[in-house]
């Protein structure tokens, strides 16, 4: 069987203690064929060496690429995170567009390419994952490479006219028409792709290249190992940290959030929803608490600085305003926590608050689910712009903006009795179940190898 080469940003190091559900996956799928995984090192060096290292655990090399610091400057934090990470989640609004930053990150795309060249092996198939590395095929391809390359995106694809917005977006939008294969996390990401495609080549923005088919696209929504995180869930019931904080809640209600700080997580409107739910309830509410950990991230960017800013002061003003000496209604943790913590405390959660603006998919809210206990489960709020909220059909959907709307979901939620909480529950771990993060690399795989053979014949005939 041929060989597996995956490409990310960052790579994990070999058997990383706090590995999440993605690399315990991806490094299964290497494992499985033997293979490569190759990416950043993480490191930015001052003096702008660019130093490889090799690593070998079994059947699998990883391979890692030491970056300058103005090569990070440019491609991590500039290009990626200032303009292409707002423009794929609709905010155009946040979009900091230089060509200086683009210029590096077609750089560094392609110096990985050249690097990645040397690597591969007639046969090996390449998986790619996310926006950095959008016109890594392109460059591959133009260094003569035939092997069958393959994208994921791991976050939205906004509408046509949003892509086409963006300054120069032919040379890494249209870019990625050089990939074999093209996955998203929903069928919506998948027709807004099909339709910048369309839109582009027919305004003349973008030519797709003669003699070689379109990608193939397609969406295959990402999960978690759902019966590894009940198991943690479980283990971690009785442990003295979620003994502790059932027993600071004396008795009254838990709702958890758990995203990274970020724009796209909405957690200025969910503070907001939840001032507006204690305001309307005020007397009725059951000492309902809000658990939001949410770790810093990103922190040299301005807009994230300036989230963290505001949300400090929300919640400094909604607890001034509404807590008594007993009660604090928001608690907010800016820190990572282990998995299995994490996963108790979900399932100590009455409620699950998980109202992104915009996001690819959403783990947490998946975790949330698998976490509960399945003969007294919390409720899950998610988003409708969640990519999660098309397969977990258990929730109760929310529009983030509408903050009234949301007050009420929480108020509604609570109320509901044991037979509901446990239905919806069913409903949504069914298919969790049925599509985990070990179909999701399987289908990814077949897909692949489906359209490598059937490339292979076109050329052939
Ligand atoms: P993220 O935007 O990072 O991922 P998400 O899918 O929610 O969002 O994954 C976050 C992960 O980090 C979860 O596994 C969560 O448990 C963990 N995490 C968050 N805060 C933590 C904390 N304080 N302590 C410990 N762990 C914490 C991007 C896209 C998503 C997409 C994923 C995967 O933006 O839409 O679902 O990739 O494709």
């Amino acid at each position: 069987m041929s060989r597996l080469v995956i490409v990310s940003n960052r790579v994990a190091a070999p058997q990383q203690s706090r590995a999440g559900g993605l690399v315990v996956a991806l490094d299964a799928a290497l494992r499985d064929t033997g293979g490569v995984w190759f990416g950043w090192s993480g490191k930015a060096t001052r003096d702008g060496t660019q130093a490889v290292q090799h690593a070998r655990a079994g059947n699998v090399e990883y391979v890692t690429m030491d970056l300058s610091e103005a090569d990070v400057a440019g491609y991590y934090d500039g290009f990626s995170n200032r303009t292409l990470w707002p423009a794929l989640h609709y905010r155009l609004d946040l979009v900091e567009y230089s060509r200086e930053t683009h210029v590096v990150y077609r750089q560094v795309n392609a110096r990985f390419a050249e690097r990645l060249a040397t690597l591969l092996r007639p046969g090996d198939r390449v998986w790619i994952q996310d926006y950095h590395l959008l016109p890594l095929a392109g460059e591959l391809r133009a260094r003569g490479v035939d092997n069958p390359l393959a994208l994921f995106l791991h976050v939205p694809f906004p509408p046509s006219d949003l892509a086409r917005a963006l300054p120069n977006h032919a040379s890494v939008f249209g870019a990625m028409a050089a990939y074999d294969l093209v996955g998203f996390q929903t069928r919506r990401d998948c027709e807004n792709f099909d339709a910048y495609l369309r839109d582009a080549t027919d305004s003349g923005e973008i030519a797709l290249r003669a003699g070689r088919p379109p990608p193939l696209t397609r969406a295959f929504p990402i999960s978690i190992d759902a019966d590894e995180f009940a198991q943690a869930a479980r283990r971690a019931r009785g442990s003295a940290g979620v003994r502790g904080l059932r027993d600071s809640l004396g008795g009254s209600a838990l709702a958890i959030g758990v995203d990274r700080l970020d724009y796209s997580k909405g957690l200025v409107e969910k503070f907001q929803a939840f001032g507006e739910f204690l305001r309307r309830h005020s007397g009725n509410t059951g000492g309902l608490t809000l658990l939001q950990v949410a770790p810093v991230s990103r922190g040299g960017v301005r807009s994230y600085r300036e989230l963290r800013h505001e949300l400090e002061r929300i919640a400094g003003h909604i607890n001034g305003r509404h807590a008594d000496p007993q009660w604090t209604p928001i608690r907010y943790v800016n820190r990572n926590l282990g998995r299995q913590t994490l996963a108790g405390y979900y399932g100590a959660a009455r409620l699950g608050l998980v109202t992104p603006l915009r996001d690819g998919m959403n783990l947490v809210a998946k975790e949330y689910v698998a976490a509960q206990d399945p003969d007294d489960p919390g409720v899950l709020l998610l988003s409708r712009f969640a990519g999660a909220a098309d397969q977990l059909g258990g929730a109760m959907l929310v529009n983030p903006y509408d903050i009234g709307g949301v007050a009420d979901a929480i108020d509604a939620a609570l109320r509901l009795g044991a037979d509901e909480r446990r239905e919806r529950h069913a409903e949504s771990l069914r298919s969790l179940r049925e599509q985990d993060i070990h179909w999701w690399t399987a289908a990814f795989l077949d897909a692949l190898d489906a359209r490598g053979t059937s490339r292979s014949r076109a050329t052939t005939a």
